[in-house]
């Protein structure tokens, strides 16, 4: 196999794993390719709720042809026994002669005792093969492994005139398609957070509402120190079916309020800052958060130094006075962010800005 063949089946196997991007908590969404004689005999992608893994479901589709083939993985097969059996074993049992991976796993039960199963068994092991675009997909999970916390998305909308909206009522600044968009990224995420301002004005569902997709909607998260989410919210009365968590200053002693939202079916966290939200939620299996408003909250995140990628759009709409305006603009990016990605949904232009980390 030429390096280029490598390199087409390892992009793949990346495009496949996004597939299921924000559906595999608290499990990474992982890509396998198992190639024979240059064609592909079975791929996958982590299943949804995180098993089985990718590679005992590529080898499942691929069965006897697995014999001899290369399998191309975004991240190193399992070598533990967890929920499931390890996937070096079953990849060495179904007797594939090659494995190629673009991640090694930082979860302390794998870590290198994935490739050495391989290795051990006589299979060539490659490690390193498009590992900047493996670390990308795989994000959220690296930064719950490593820095234990959730690979945060901060998203924006401004207007023509740098407002993300009017204090107290709700301004569409966007059109319909970018706003399809923002519920493909909420499919993405594991978990979404707002802040009470939010809530208050607009009494949000926080659901993803797609054709076909209205089952992957992610976990709720509100910002609210007081405890003021209303009871009869609709995040209150959905709790059930999509899970909610408030987030609240330590309370000392004990809050009527509180004992009301757990019974309805709401998760309470307690943290002082965000740092510490987010480490509960890393704690939690939160690997992917997409905070989505208003610009308290934006701010807050981009004060304290939590936000990895901005997605701001930016519509014709001018929203004039009494407007919020945005802490920052396309032109106008906090330092280290650069834009990846520029799209336009009908009016609107939306840009994709990531964090590059110094390594
Ligand atoms: C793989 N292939 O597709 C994924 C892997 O809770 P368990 O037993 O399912 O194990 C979770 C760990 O498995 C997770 O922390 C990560 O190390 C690995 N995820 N490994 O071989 C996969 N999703
Ligand atoms: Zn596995």
């Amino acid at each position: 196999m030429s390096e280029a063949d490598d390199q087409r089946f390892m992009a793949a196997a990346l495009r496949l794993s996004r597939w299921h991007e924000g559906q595999t908590m608290t499990n990474p969404s992982v890509g396998c390719v198992l190639v024979r004689d240059g064609a592909i005999v079975g791929a996958a992608v982590t299943a949804r709720d995180g098993r089985p893994h990718a590679e005992a479901r590529a080898l499942a589709v691929a069965g006897e042809k697995a014999r001899g083939a290369t399998a191309y993985v975004t991240l190193e097969p399992c070598a533990h026994h967890g929920k499931t059996p390890p996937c070096a074993n079953a990849l060495v049992a179904a007797g594939v002669s090659r494995v190629v991976v673009s991640v090694a796993d930082p979860d302390p039960r794998v870590s290198g005792q994935g490739l050495k199963i391989l290795h051990d068994a006589g299979i060539a092991t490659e490690l390193g093969l498009m590992e900047d675009d493996g670390k990308r997909a795989l994000a959220g999970y690296l930064s719950r492994q490593i820095r234990h916390r959730p690979f945060v998305t901060l998203k924006l909308a401004v207007s023509a005139d740098g407002m993300l909206g009017r204090r107290g009522e709700e301004v569409l600044i966007t059109g319909p398609l970018a706003r399809a968009q923002v519920h493909v990224m909420r499919a993405e995420s594991d978990a979404i957070l707002v802040g009470m301002g939010t809530v208050r004005s607009d009494d949000p569902q926080l659901t993803v509402r797609l054709p076909e997709m209205s089952d992957r909607s992610p976990v709720r998260i509100i910002l609210d120190r007081r405890l003021e989410l209303p009871l009869d919210s609709l995040l209150v009365k959905s709790a059930r079916d999509v899970p909610v968590i408030v987030a609240c200053v330590p309370v000392s002693q004990e809050s009527e309020k509180r004992e009301k939202l757990l019974a309805a079916g709401v998760d309470v966290i307690e943290a002082g800052d965000l740092a510490a939200l987010l480490d509960q939620l890393a704690t939690r299996g939160i690997s992917l958060l997409f905070v989505e408003g208003g610009a308290t909250v934006g701010k807050a995140f981009l004060d304290a130094g939590l936000v990895d990628r901005i997605v701001l759009s930016q519509g014709p709409t001018m929203v004039g006075e009494g407007g919020l305006e945005s802490p920052l603009s396309p032109s106008d990016m906090p330092e280290g962010f650069q834009l990846v990605r520029e799209d336009t949904f009908g009016p609107d232009r939306s840009y994709d800005f990531q964090k590059i980390e110094q390594s």
